[in-house]
């Protein structure tokens, strides 16, 4: 089923919701329709047990320039102190909320990053778990070049995936990091020729869908905390995790296809 909004398209299949940005004329611009709509769709998401993956990607040359500039071109107008508040308010309201479903909802998410990824559109690729890139894609933190610090989470994320010294570099120069070099350095979990990117995101996404969902939901929570934990906390956690994986259906049946030397058949619950 396939719902065309204002500027994302959504449509479910085998257990994939994908979500398309679509505003291809501006590169896939974030702007406050796209916010609401992107917020929304990830809340049905999370929502949703049909759901067991969400595949985020642009429609047309790219996969997000960040901020629409021309959506905010107005604020230039007026004093510099109204226009610092705007901006706080702006990420707490707009972006904010998306990083934080993208990063919370118990479901993997992955990024088919299709051209390329600017300013917060890197940082929402960021938050994914997994980004398989086009190898015409890239990522620029754009941020610099309109006098402004990285957000949307990308000040963390990025250095998880790719370390300080990469992280900062990337930040600080505002330089295109091409997919290829992305992949090596651990930023793209998969390279693709852009003619098969979309066949192999749904090929993917379709595996992870057809996974234990709650097992992969725990992962994704005791990794997500692992960042901030002590060794003591982590070992709580994942045997908080592992007690609720295992007394999933999935775990029963996962154990018996090993036993009965078959194919499991997960469910998600
Ligand atoms: C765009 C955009 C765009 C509008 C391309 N907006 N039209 C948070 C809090 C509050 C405020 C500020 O921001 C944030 C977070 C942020 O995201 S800050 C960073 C915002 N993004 C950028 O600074 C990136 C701006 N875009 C670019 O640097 C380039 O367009 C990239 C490197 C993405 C792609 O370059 P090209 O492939 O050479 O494409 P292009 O520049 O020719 O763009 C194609 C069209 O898309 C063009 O329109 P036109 O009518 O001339 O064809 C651009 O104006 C439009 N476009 N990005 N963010």
């Amino acid at each position: 089923m396939t719902q065309n909004l204002a500027t994302i398209q959504t449509s479910v299949e085998s257990g994939v919701l994908t979500i398309t940005l679509n505003r291809p004329e501006s590169l896939n611009a974030f702007n406050e329709q796209m916010a609401i709509e992107l917020a929304g769709a990830l809340r049905v998401a999370e929502r949703d047990d049909g759901v067991r993956c969400v595949l985020l990607t642009g429609a047309g040359r790219a996969f997000c320039s960040g901020q629409d500039l021309a959506e905010i071109r107005s604020r230039y107008s007026g004093d510099a102190a109204a226009q610092q508040l705007d901006f706080a308010r702006h990420l707490r309201e707009k972006y904010n909320p998306i990083v934080q479903r993208i990063r919370t909802i118990e479901k993997p998410v992955v990024a088919a990053v299709n051209g390329v990824a600017a300013g917060a559109g890197a940082s929402f690729a960021f938050a994914c778990d997994l980004r398989i890139a086009s190898r015409s894609a890239s990522f620029v933190m754009a941020f610099v070049h309109v006098g402004l610090i990285p957000d949307s989470g990308a000040t963390l994320t990025l250095m998880q995936h790719m370390g300080y010294s990469k992280a900062a570099e990337l930040c600080m120069l505002g330089e295109k990091l091409p997919a290829e070099e992305a992949y090596r350095h651990g930023l793209v979990n998969k390279l693709v020729d852009d003619t098969e990117l979309a066949s192999a995101a749904r090929e993917l996404a379709g595996r992870l869908a057809a996974m234990p969902t709650r097992a992969i939901g725990l992962t994704k929570r005791a990794l997500n905390r692992a960042w901030t934990a002590t060794l003591e906390d982590t070992l709580e956690q994942e045997a908080f995790g592992q007690d609720t994986a295992g007394r999933t259906t999935d775990h029963r049946e996962g154990v018996m296809a090993f036993l009965e030397k078959r194919k499991p058949g997960f469910i998600g619950r």
